[in-house]
């Protein structure tokens, strides 16, 4: 399995993808503009109850996320790994502003595109608020400012992006992130909780069929970029629950037997008549599993924060 941490090109990925033993297509290229746009049309879907109850959480408990925050009185730096348009993060954002805290906002992506926007809507929102946009790796960017600023770091990571890695990436990604922060250091992060099967599955299986059209961009982008001739109509959306590993996983099904020609990878692939590509897992968490991948990845738990339903948890992690 890559780690969370390793670069590959596009092409390499798709070719490696597509000559596997299942064929699998990795969802971190689910985001070009398209699909960033597919994307905030599925958080306001009535079946994606992720963002709301993590919207929740932010606007209820504002008060008690600040003082888990602020213990120390002393100024600090909010980083925001992967910022999205910031919708969640401005209400945290705005309660720390109206209590005249000394914080600096420091969203990191890796799209210029994503933090240009973000900056000026913040910019235009929060006009005295401190924001140093910084666009690149996770890792490096958080490596230098261990020397750039001697201010404690709370970092968060939302939206339940890190269901989109498998467990052991999650704790390749969190040791790595560990190996970047001081003892003083926060981190605080969004995991979507194991609940009934029929609330989670229709979350990825839309009646709108949003989520299915977000997978087939895929296809699409990678016809454009990669020069494929994939046909979107000879591939259906499939979603899957699966109660034991807690984890939600969609594929593309071949409808029919049919060859895809990828010219960027000098090849072509067959697919058998209802062969599936393994295209996202959104893990789902149990409160052991979060306690248990913290102190496999240097951190305890320090408290947890749940929406009314128990569907969504925001964890607050210290290094241990
Ligand atoms: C970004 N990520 C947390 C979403 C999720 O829930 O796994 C991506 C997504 N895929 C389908 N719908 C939403």
């Amino acid at each position: 399995m890559q780690s969370a941490t390793q670069q590959n090109t596009f092409a390499d990925d798709v070719l490696r993808g597509l000559s596997s033993n299942p064929k699998f297509l990795s969802s971190k290229y689910f985001y070009d503009d398209e699909g960033s746009r597919l994307f905030q049309e599925i958080m306001r879907l009535p079946e994606y109850y992720l963002t709301q109850a993590e919207l929740e959480i932010f606007s209820e408990q504002r008060d008690e996320i600040f003082q888990a925050f602020a213990e120390s009185g002393a100024a600090f730096d909010l980083i925001e790994l992967g910022a999205g348009d910031g919708t969640k993060t401005s209400v945290l954002v705005e309660s720390f502003l109206r209590r005249q805290i000394d914080f600096s906002y420091i969203p990191i992506d890796i799209s210029a595109e994503a933090l240009n926007f973000l900056t000026g809507k913040f910019n235009r929102q929060f006009p005295n608020l401190s924001i140093q946009p910084e666009q690149g790796d996770y890792f490096r960017t958080l490596e230098s400012f261990k020397t750039k600023s001697d201010k404690q770091k709370i970092i968060l990571f939302l939206g339940s992006n890190i269901g989109n890695f498998s467990l052991a990436q999650a704790q390749d990604f969190f040791k790595s992130l560990r190996a970047v922060m001081n003892e003083t250091d926060l981190l605080f992060i969004g995991f979507d909780l194991q609940k009934d099967p029929h609330t989670i599955l229709p979350a990825y299986d839309d009646a709108q069929g949003i989520t299915a059209e977000f997978n087939l961009n895929l296809l699409t982008r990678i016809n454009r970029e990669l020069g494929a001739d994939f046909n979107r109509q000879e591939f259906s959306h499939y979603a899957s629950y699966h109660p034991i590993d807690g984890a939600a996983r969609s594929f593309l099904i071949s409808r029919k037997a049919q060859t895809v020609r990828v010219e960027a990878a000098n090849k072509t692939f067959e697919f058998a008549a209802w062969e599936p590509i393994f295209m996202e897992i959104s893990q789902k968490y149990t409160l052991k599993m979060i306690g248990d991948l913290a102190q496999a990845s240097g951190f305890r738990v320090a408290k947890y924060f749940f929406d009314s339903r128990n569907f969504y948890t925001n964890s607050l992690w210290k290094p241990e």
